[in-house]
């Protein structure tokens, strides 16, 4: 971790990434991973987790399940034989008619894999949830409930025609179907009752997750590794204070020099030169973001698109505050007829104070750009794999 940080300090990103790409799976063993449980309200989300930790409703330690809204928060669940593996049992997404949605309060990005819980037919409601897990990068597996339900109900109304396969095969046609409508290219369904566990795909839905625990573990581990760099990009932005105040001050020199309007130039050029310094020296220059794509197999075009870059218009204007300055000169050189001295101290500390200013504003603006070109970097690395 301390030579990633170091690569990422040292704008070397593509070698940064390249180090945690290559580790192999194992490495990931002792990897937290959150897998959240979503759906909407009584779908069966805390009927779930108590399946898989093995607990029955009521059991000391179960989550608490109910015919009516039971979750009003996210509340974690440690599984009891997966290693570093926590469940959240999340409240129903819609919420009450009455109040407010409990679901809209959680942050969705903490999680590193959800389970997306839905009953009865695949409806709008779970195409929603599914849109705000892919927009946001994540994985997931959509678990079908109360298969009990359904294949009673179908015994009932046409006991002679009751065939258990087919209606679980119709079951997942249809989840499949609407998964695949909302643009997820490979749909992992599992048919599930959470009174039956050991019947439909609960025991392959269980080892599925083992199968694929290391996986799901380096693609959390990955997708995390934006985050693990803002402190680093922080102390880079702190460790230019210095190399800002020293242009900032010759800015504020030239601009102190008694000819009005003579600092806009030179500052609005200074300004644009730093600006694409800070580029290269965050390694979002071209070459390296072309790097960066290669690696992780996306184009440096995506990449880019991360990026909010100043533009020479929105320094130019931040710069007409110069102006000020130039006039005060041009008052005392023309009305007072007496050499601008009060001119000269106004346009040195206004330039000084406003080529601080840019330049501060420059290289956040480079930092917050080289955590989103991470973030687009490791987006959807490993899905595949899952
Ligand atoms: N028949 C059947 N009933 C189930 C199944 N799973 C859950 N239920 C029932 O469905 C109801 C709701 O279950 P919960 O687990 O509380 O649902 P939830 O999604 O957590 O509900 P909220 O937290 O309120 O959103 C309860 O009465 C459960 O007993 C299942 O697989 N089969
Ligand atoms: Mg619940």
């Amino acid at each position: 971790m301390e030579d990633f940080k170091a690569a990422i300090y040292h704008g070397q990103l593509t070698d940064a990434l390249s180090n945690m790409l290559t580790k192999p799976l194992p490495s990931f063993n002792n990897t937290p991973l959150n897998i959240a449980v979503a759906g909407e309200p009584g779908s069966g989300k805390s009927s779930f987790v108590n399946a898989m930790l093995g607990l029955q409703p009521g059991d000391p330690g179960a989550a608490e399940t109910g015919i009516g809204a039971t979750t009003l928060e996210a509340k974690p669940y440690r599984h009891p034989v997966l290693p570093q593996v926590t469940l959240w049992d999340l409240p129903g997404k819609g919420g009450s008619p009455f109040g407010e949605d409990p679901f809209a309060k959680v942050d969705l990005n903490r999680f590193d894999f959800f389970i997306v819980v839905g009953f009865q037919r695949f409806r709008t409601t779970h195409a929603d949830l599914v849109h705000e897990i892919q927009g946001l990068g994540k994985r997931f597996y959509f678990v079908r409930t109360k298969a009990d339900l359904d294949l009673e109900a179908s015994k009932r109304q046409q006991p002679s025609a009751y065939n258990e396969e087919e209606i679980l095969q119709h079951i997942k046609e249809d989840c499949d179907r609407g998964l695949r409508r909302e643009g997820v290219a490979d749909p992992q369904v599992f048919i599930v009752s959470t009174w039956e566990t050991n019947r439909f795909d609960f025991p392959l839905l269980q080892e599925r997750l083992k199968e694929y625990l290391l996986r799901l573990k380096r693609q959390a581990f990955i997708s995390n590794l934006p985050n693990i760099c803002l402190p680093v990009l922080e102390q880079k932005k702190a460790s230019m204070k210095k190399r800002i105040w020293a242009k900032a001050l010759w800015l504020g020199v030239i601009a102190a020099l008694p000819v009005p309007g003579l600092s806009f130039f030179p500052a609005l050029y200074l300004c644009m030169k730093f600006h694409t310094w800070c580029y290269r020296n965050f390694g979002l220059d071209d070459p390296s973001l072309a790097d960066l794509a290669e690696l992780v197999g996306k184009t440096a075009t995506a990449l880019k698109a991360a990026t909010k870059p100043l533009t020479t218009a929105s320094v130019a204007l931040w710069r007409l505050t110069d102006l000020v300055g130039a006039s005060v000169m041009i008052v005392e050189y023309f009305h007072w007829h007496h050499f601008p001295i009060i001119g000269c101290m106004v346009s040195g500390g206004i330039s000084f104070l406003s080529s601080y200013f840019v330049l501060r504003k420059c290289t956040s603006a480079v930092a917050g750009d080289t955590h989103r070109v991470l973030i687009e970097a490791v987006k959807g690395e490993g899905k595949k794999s899952i």
